[in-house]
C-alpha cells in the first residue's frame, strides 16, 4: 500500500518547549494581554502603538540565541522531508522555528496560515518583506516611504488566513492528519479534522486532551518534545 497524503497542522505548543508562548495556556498571552487590544484590525488603527509593542517584544524573543527549534520542529522536518507522498506542514505560528528546522527542498512544504512575525507589510502601498528590527508608527515604508502604514504580517481575528486555497486542495487528497500543540478553538484550522471525518486517519499528538479531542481517530498526549519524535519515527518506519 502506498503512504497516504500527510497534512500536519502546527499550533503554539509545539513551540512552547523553546521558550515561547502559547495563547490559551494559564501562562499564555491571553492571560497578560487582551485579544481585542493587540489581535484584531480595528486595535491597530485604534492604537497602533500598543499592537507594535505587542509584536516588537515577541519579534526580539525571536532574535534571542537561546529561542531554537526543538526535537519536535526538527522530527517534523525529518518526516516531511522523507514522506513517500505529498506532505504539507501547515502551522499556526507566526514564529520561525519550523523554518530554521526546515532548510532545503522540504521548506516548500511549510505554510504559515496565520502570517510571519518576521514579514511586515505596508498598508499604503501593499508592498511586503522581511522585517526583523522593531516596527514604530513613524517607521517609513522602504518601498513608499509612508510612515504609520507598516503592520505586521500576520492574520488577526475576522481576517482571512493565508494560504486558504493551497490548504482546501491538500485536504480533499488528505490521507492522514496530524494535529499538534494546538487547542483547536481558532476557525478555520479548528474546522480540519471533521472535514476530513470518514476520509483521513487523524490523530491529535498534545500537552493534553483539546476540546475537540474526541473528534479525532487517537490521541497521544504528553510535552511535544517526547510525543512527536516517537511517533514521526514510528510512521516513517511504516511509510519508508
Ligand atoms: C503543548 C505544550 C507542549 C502546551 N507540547 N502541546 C467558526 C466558528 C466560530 C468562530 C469563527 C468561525 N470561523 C471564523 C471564526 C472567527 C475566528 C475564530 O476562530 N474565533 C474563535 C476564537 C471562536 N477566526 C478568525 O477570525 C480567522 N479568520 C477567519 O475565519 O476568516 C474567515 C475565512 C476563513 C477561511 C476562508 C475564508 C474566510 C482568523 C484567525 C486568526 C487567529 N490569529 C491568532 C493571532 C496570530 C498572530 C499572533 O500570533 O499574534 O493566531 S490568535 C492565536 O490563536 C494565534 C494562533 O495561531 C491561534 C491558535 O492558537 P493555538 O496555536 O492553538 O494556541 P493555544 O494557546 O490555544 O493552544 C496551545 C496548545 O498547546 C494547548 O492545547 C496546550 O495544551 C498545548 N501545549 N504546551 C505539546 N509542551
Amino acid at each position: 500500500m502506498s503512504a497516504p497524503p500527510l497534512i500536519i497542522l502546527t499550533g503554539a505548543g509545539i513551540s512552547a518547549e523553546s521558550g515561547l508562548s502559547t495563547f490559551r495556556d494559564p501562562d499564555g498571552l491571553w492571560a497578560r494581554h487582551c485579544i481585542e487590544d493587540v489581535a484584531t484590525p480595528e486595535a491597530f488603527a485604534h492604537d497602533p502603538a500598543r499592537v507594535h509593542a505587542f509584536y516588537n517584544a515577541r519579534r526580539a524573543q525571536l532574535r534571542d540565541p537561546a529561542i531554537q527549534p526543538n526535537a519536535a520542529h526538527h522530527a517534523l522536518a525529518r518526516l516531511v522531508a522523507a514522506w513517500p507522498a505529498p506532505a504539507l506542514l501547515v502551522t499556526q505560528n507566526v514564529d520561525d522555528l519550523h523554518d530554521r528546522a526546515m532548510a532545503g527542498p522540504a521548506a516548500g512544504s511549510l505554510l504559515h496560515m496565520h502570517g510571519e512575525l518576521g514579514r511586515i507589510r505596508c498598508l499604503a502601498c501593499g508592498t511586503g518583506r522581511r522585517w526583523a528590527e522593531d516596527l514604530s508608527t513613524a517607521t517609513p515604508c522602504p518601498a513608499c516611504r509612508q510612515a504609520g502604514g507598516l503592520r505586521p504580517d500576520v492574520v488577526w481575528f475576522g481576517e482571512v488566513p493565508l494560504g486558504m486555497e493551497r490548504i482546501e486542495e491538500a485536504l480533499e487528497d488528505c490521507g492522514l492528519f496530524l494535529s499538534i500543540g494546538t487547542s483547536g478553538q481558532v476557525y478555520p484550522a479548528a474546522g480540519f479534522v471533521a472535514a476530513l471525518r470518514g476520509r483521513a486517519r487523524t490523530v491529535e499528538l498534545n500537552l493534553e486532551p483539546s476540546a475537540g479531542t474526541h473528534l479525532f481517530d487517537a490521541a497521544e498526549h504528553g510535552p511535544a518534545t517526547q510525543v512527536v519524535p516517537r511517533f514521526a519515527e514510528r510512521l516513517l518506519a511504516e511509510w519508508t
